[in-house]
């Protein structure tokens, strides 16, 4: 549960007149208790797909630190079964379920107030996705730019089901919770209007079930670019290892790579992340390690040309990154410590997944427990 009074410290540190201060503190009264009274239920995942990069951190895994409270219901899963998509050996798979279970508690995920767990140890994720597959149209499917893309880019012509599928799986994460946030990059956005779109058609048919569900981002970070290729996104497997930072990066390897980012033959530092992608990526970069704006960054840059720049931002990346690689290092070695963080994570969700699971049954009239 929120604290009121903690709340109201926040808000009313500003006022200082006496009337300011009463309105104030009436104002934040009435929030507080509609923040209290407007739980919200937390989902966010992540692929174990290789070591997480500054990327998934800004994007996804700092808000999903700075969301942690004890009043929200938070479910941060390891969304295994989506990272089957692209097929990898089962070393692979493993070992890196363990690292990014590492890779969250160092960056401070707390297991205790937070429920983290691996999707493929909650059954209902799967069985809620055949049920979206049942009612969402494929030609809805075949709009969203990933279906193109995947289209394209495959050999063999269309390749496995699930490349195509897989926001449909994204959707019934989201809902088996009825979540009302959703914590992600930009890449997300698209899938939630997915969500949104079904669980309307949903709530059409069988009444009221699933709430409205949000997305949280801030614009200045949610899409952070390949330092080798600023036109695409950083991402954990992408082909150069030079192109992301990830979080168990040594401050030689982050010198190095930013050092050697693309950028133009304009030595100034401005913000423009339309012409001028990349620079605008190391002021997104800079802004994102030290809470400040891109107007803020300019500022502080406007004596440097970018090699300059580019030494403050990986000194601003070390800072923020240098205790979470050395608690990592520490928290990976304990291997059934982590299993344990997931198993206790997993049962946690299926108590919620099954509850939710049996009610969407008896909506859809397949549950006939009650008769027997
Ligand atoms: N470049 C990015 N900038 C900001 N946010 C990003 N995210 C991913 N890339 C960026 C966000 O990180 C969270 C976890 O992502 P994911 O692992 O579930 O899958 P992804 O979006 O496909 O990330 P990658 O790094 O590109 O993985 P691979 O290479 O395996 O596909 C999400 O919230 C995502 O938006």
């Amino acid at each position: 549960m929120r604290n009121i009074s903690s709340l109201r410290c926040l808000f009313c540190a500003y006022p200082k007149n006496k009337f300011l201060s009463k309105y104030f503190s009436n104002q934040v009264h009435r929030k507080a208790e509609q923040i209290i009274n407007e739980k919200r239920v937390i989902f966010s995942g992540i692929q174990p797909t290789g070591i997480p990069h500054i990327g998934n951190y800004l994007g996804a895994l700092k808000h999903w630190v700075e969301l942690q409270n004890e009043s929200d219901d938070i479910y941060y899963s390891i969304v295994d079964l989506h990272s089957l998509t692209i097929p990898k050996s089962r070393d692979f798979m493993r070992d890196s379920i363990f690292n990014i279970t590492a890779c969250l508690l160092a960056c401070g995920v707390n297991p205790d107030t937070t429920v983290v767990y691996q999707q493929s140890s909650v059954p209902e994720h799967t069985q809620l996705s055949w049920v979206i597959g049942c009612i969402v149209p494929v030609n809805r499917l075949k709009h969203l730019p990933q279906w193109k893309e995947k289209l394209e880019s495959s050999i063999d012509g269309g390749g496995h089901i699930g490349r195509y599928t897989y926001p449909v799986l994204q959707t019934a994460d989201i809902l088996l919770y009825k979540a009302t946030h959703v914590p992600a990059g930009e890449d997300q956005a698209i899938h939630l209007v997915l969500t949104n779109e079904f669980a309307k058609s949903f709530n059409r048919m069988h009444g009221k079930f699933f709430p409205e569900t949000q997305m949280i981002s801030n614009p200045t970070f949610a899409r952070i670019r390949d330092f080798r290729d600023p036109r695409v996104k950083m991402s954990k497997s992408s082909p150069s290892i030079n192109g992301r930072i990830e979080l168990t990066d040594t401050d030689s390897e982050i010198h190095s790579k930013i050092k050697r980012a693309v950028t133009d033959c304009t030595s100034q530092v401005t913000y423009d992340p339309e012409n001028r992608p990349g620079v605008s990526n190391l002021i997104q970069i800079h802004c994102g390690m030290c809470n400040i704006t891109p107007e803020e960054a300019c500022a502080i840059a406007c004596n440097m040309d970018t090699g300059k720049y580019k030494s403050l931002v990986a000194d601003a990346v070390i800072d923020q990154l240098s205790p979470i690689r050395e608690k990592y290092l520490n928290i990976r070695k304990d291997e059934v410590k982590l299993k344990m963080v997931l198993d206790h994570g997993a049962e946690r969700a299926r108590v919620v997944a099954k509850s939710n699971w049996e009610s969407i049954r008896e909506l859809l009239g397949i549950n006939i427990a009650e008769i027997s």
